[in-house]
């Protein structure tokens, strides 16, 4: 266990919907730079930010063409350093997002790969259809693997007369790892960042690297091949090395996003004898509200969620703890419905009553909503367009159906701008934005929420302060001493000292026996002597022995 890292708070930033400083509609790094003196007074120790490298944005930028240019419509390599400067004039570390499994198909590498005397050639995987045969004729594919964003994972090349691997989209053609240039290439590209002044890097689908072989795998979760990708003893290889070779002597962060993994991949990849990575983003506490695939809703019960937590919580030493990020709909959207202060609070309580790394998403912190799509022509994002069309043409899906679908989980409802003040689009632009602002805009904006005590914004303040300074928050042993899906009573243990934090999932107002020392509520007009908990109430007290009682 890493114990610096267990009082951190990262804040991540999609620099898309950010900032736009030069009215173009896209955010931008001189925009983040404009923002960093809101980000100190949130007091976060890192930042993260998705790719700002060269991208032809068919995944907003997780598809790199060039790993050691910026995204023009981001800047230049010169905002980066002053990005950097100013980050360090604020004590904030900065974190890069690291891409490779896979590049952009317009990469200099690929193109070069379609010659098959070229040494790029080997930089991809290529493979013949099954029956060799020229045509892309629906079954020839070199196997059954699927693509993460729906599809086969094969895409045939006129040029080579060949199939290449992409678990993500056509345009994210994956590297060979099997061959030791491409390690050596990345191992570069990671110096590269390190000696711009980076502090850490989070790892893209990093349990994806090493590729057992070839042949059909089986089917889970949606994805068929699985078994051949995820979390192979390649990738453990890969990172162990990665980990010895670079980022351990240069004592550089890593966080990998780690599809699929389980708590026994989690405590491997962060296992102190043989590091690969510091922490993990799990997506098991994800999947609670989907049927088989996140595309399939269920109800939310928050049993199931603490429970989810819970078992990471007590399983794995270090966690990386977070509701939110680029490719998750919004947290008080998903798990309650309507936008609610008081949910929005709580949900920020449950956050960080967890024991590990926190993680907040850009606009998280003022309790930023989905957005209420409309059409098919509001939505940006390449995974939700494939699968709208696989819905709609190969499952015959009605064009209303898919899009309904679509709308509630599509990626795009955590990407709309940052929603800074009650003017035109937020104040995050003067021009329209690439991706429409959420209507909401009047109320739920960090201006508004900087002058009003009682916000959302001010509260998520006082928590990271509190994960700063509190102990028993940072060491404490996690215990779940109560829950249904009605409440749950979470408790952390240090040094025979209680901390303990109940969740009011209700809008009903609660009868409470409790005579302990209440620290302090969601709610900030707290009374001495409480004895109800009000709707959606989240409370946070202390105890000092009998840590074994039962509530
Ligand atoms: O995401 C990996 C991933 O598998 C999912 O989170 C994905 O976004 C989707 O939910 C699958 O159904 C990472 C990045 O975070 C994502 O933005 C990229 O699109 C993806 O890798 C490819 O680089
Ligand atoms: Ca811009």
């Amino acid at each position: 266990m890493n114990e610096t890292l267990l009082n951190k708070v990262i804040y991540q930033i999609y620099p898309r919907s950010f900032m736009d400083s030069n009215n173009d509609g896209i955010g931008d790094i001189q925009g983040i730079i404009s923002k960093l003196d809101y980000i100190k007074t949130l007091e976060v120790d890192y930042i993260w930010l998705s790719p700002i490298y060269k991208s032809p944005n068919f995944d907003n930028g997780y598809d790199i063409s060039s790993y050691f240019e910026i995204n023009e419509e981001f800047g230049t390599m010169e905002d980066f350093h002053q990005l950097i400067e100013e980050s360090k004039k604020r004590d904030i570390k900065i974190i890069m997002d690291l891409v490779i499994n896979h590049t952009s198909w317009e990469h200099e590498w690929f193109k070069l790969s379609k010659d098959i005397n070229s040494k790029y050639h080997n930089y991809y995987i290529y493979k013949d259809g099954i029956n060799k045969s020229k045509k892309n004729i629906k079954g020839d594919v070199p196997n059954n693997w699927t693509s993460f964003f729906g599809g086969s994972a094969w895409e045939y090349d006129d040029i080579t007369s060949k199939y290449y691997l992409h678990l993500f989209a056509k345009e994210q053609p994956d590297l060979n790892y099997d061959n030791e240039e491409v390690y050596n290439e990345t191992v570069k590209v990671i110096k590269f960042w390190i000696d711009k002044g980076v502090s850490g890097f989070r790892c893209d689908v990093i349990n994806l690297l090493g590729k057992t072989d070839y042949s059909n795998g089986k089917f889970k979760g949606g994805l068929t091949g699985y078994d051949k990708y995820v979390s192979t003893h390649k990738s453990h290889k890969i990172l162990r090395r990665l980990q010895e070779e670079v980022f351990g002597p240069k004592k550089i962060l890593t966080i990998g996003e780690t599809v699929f993994s389980t708590v026994k991949d989690a405590n491997i990849f962060t296992n102190k004898k043989a590091l690969e990575l510091d922490m993990i983003f799990s997506f098991e506490h994800m999947e609670i509200d989907a049927i088989f695939l996140k595309w399939f809703h269920r109800k939310v019960r928050f049993k199931r969620l603490i429970n989810v937590l819970a078992k990471w919580q007590t399983e794995v030493k270090q966690n990386a703890i977070y509701f939110e990020n680029h490719d998750q709909p919004r947290s008080i959207s998903r798990w309650f419905k309507k936008y609610d202060e008081r949910q929005a609070k709580l949900l920020g309580l449950l956050l960080f009553s967890l024991k590990g790394t926190t993680f907040i998403y850009q606009g998280e912190e003022i309790g930023m909503t989905n957005y209420p799509f409309s059409t098919f022509d509001e939505i940006r994002d390449i995974e939700s367009k494939n699968v709208y069309e696989i819905l709609t043409k190969n499952f015959k899906v009605p064009k209303k159906s898919a899009f309904k679908i679509i709308k509630k989980v599509s990626r795009d409802n955590a990407r709309t701008p940052m929603q800074w003040e009650n003017e035109l689009n937020a104040s995050f632009s003067g021009a329209e934005p690439w991706i429409n602002v959420n209507k909401n805009l009047s109320y739920i904006n960090v201006l508004n929420e900087i002058n009003d005590s009682n916000s959302t914004l001010n509260f998520y303040k006082k928590l990271i302060k509190f994960k700063h300074e509190n102990n028993i928050l940072k060491y404490g042993d996690f215990r779940l001493n109560k829950v249904n899906n009605k409440y749950a009573i979470i408790e952390r243990i240090y040094q025979n000292k209680v901390l303990g934090f109940i969740f009011n999932f209700t809008g009903k107002k609660t009868k409470l026996v409790l005579d302990f020392d209440i620290l302090f509520t969601t709610n900030s007009s707290l009374k001495e002597n409480k004895n109800f908990l009000l709707p959606y109430e989240g409370l946070v007290y202390q105890r000092k022995k009998n840590i074994n009682d039962e509530i």
